[in-house]
């Protein structure tokens, strides 16, 4: 019986309800981390943390749990479901309210924990890599809620996952509204390009992934040079590798663009070096 942390306390799932007039629920009023399990222990936990904190901060809700209870709450879902390898999903929505949007309305934002198992990409993703398409629908705009806040408001990420699956693709490419590249829906980009590994600035309106930022740190100690750049497709087009990171992907291999190969149409050394190097940070 898997077991959920919502009101302070572990329930059955089945018990682990929120109200209908939730603003996460009407609004996407809320913030979510999602996190990887390897051996029991939950990877770049505290990372994990601020970021929920400060995307909470940015949308001014007030987490009601401090940060050191947070990340032992955590642990304790993770624990009482005895997850070995597995996903734990952190939700903060703004709490019940009334049909309207005024968030002082509400009362009780949400914390709710939930430890479950993970849909991985099958091994021949990780040998063969993945096509992408680059999709219409643009990635958050800057001046909207920023991109860095990983909000319950997925709505542009999501069509664009459909525009990917529509062309047959799992994954798809977003631009911002520049027209740079910016990430993928639920992954961020990186190239290859003459022994330089590139991925857009912060700046690009993208999500500061974990697993970007902890790719980064691999690069640097495989004494890769690293670019924080401003990226077009046609970098991409013409990249030697590409590749993608996030919490679920870890590092995924990319193909081609728009029916472009990139590089020779496998996946390039760079690549396999920093997905080797990110296996063992992650399985010892
Ligand atoms: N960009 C976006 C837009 C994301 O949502 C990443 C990059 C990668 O970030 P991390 O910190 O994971 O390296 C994400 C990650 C899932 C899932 O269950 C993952 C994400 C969002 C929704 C679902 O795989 N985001």
């Amino acid at each position: 019986m898997s077991k959920v942390f919502i009101s302070g306390k572990l329930v059955d799932k089945e018990q682990a309800t929120i109200s209908v007039f939730d603003h996460g629920f009407l609004y996407g009023d809320g913030v979510f981390e999602g996190i990887r399990v390897y051996g029991s222990k939950v990877f770049l936990l505290e990372e994990h943390i601020d970021r929920l904190y400060e995307g909470a901060k940015a949308i001014r809700l007030e987490i009601p749990m401090a940060k050191a209870d947070l990340i032992a709450a955590t642990r304790q879902t993770v624990a009482a479901n005895e997850l070995v390898d597995g996903y734990v999903r952190l939700v903060i929505s703004r709490g019940a309210g009334y049909l309207g949007l005024d968030p002082r309305k509400t009362s009780n934002p949400q914390v709710i924990i939930i430890a479950d198992t993970i849909t991985l990409y099958p091994p021949e993703t990780y040998q063969n890599g993945l096509k992408l398409i680059t999709a219409s629908t643009i990635r958050n705009h800057p001046q909207a809620v920023s991109a860095r806040v990983k909000s319950l408001n997925y709505l542009n990420n999501i069509m664009a996952k459909i525009e990917g699956a529509d062309a047959g693709c799992v994954e798809a490419l977003m631009l911002n509204h520049k027209g740079e590249v910016a990430e993928c829906t639920g992954d961020n980009i990186f190239i290859v390009s003459r022994g330089v590994l590139k991925t857009p600035s912060v700046d690009a309106g993208i999500l500061e992934g974990i697993t970007r930022n902890a790719v980064i740190r691999l690069a640097r100690e495989a004494k890769v040079p690293v670019a924080e750049t401003t990226l077009l497709r046609h970098d991409i087009y013409v990249a030697d590798e590409c590749f993608l990171t996030g919490t679920a992907a870890e590092v995924v291999p990319v193909t081609s663009l728009d029916g472009r190969l990139i590089g020779d149409g496998k996946p390039g050394p760079i690549t396999r070096d920093l997905l080797e190097r990110f296996r063992k940070l992650t399985r010892g």
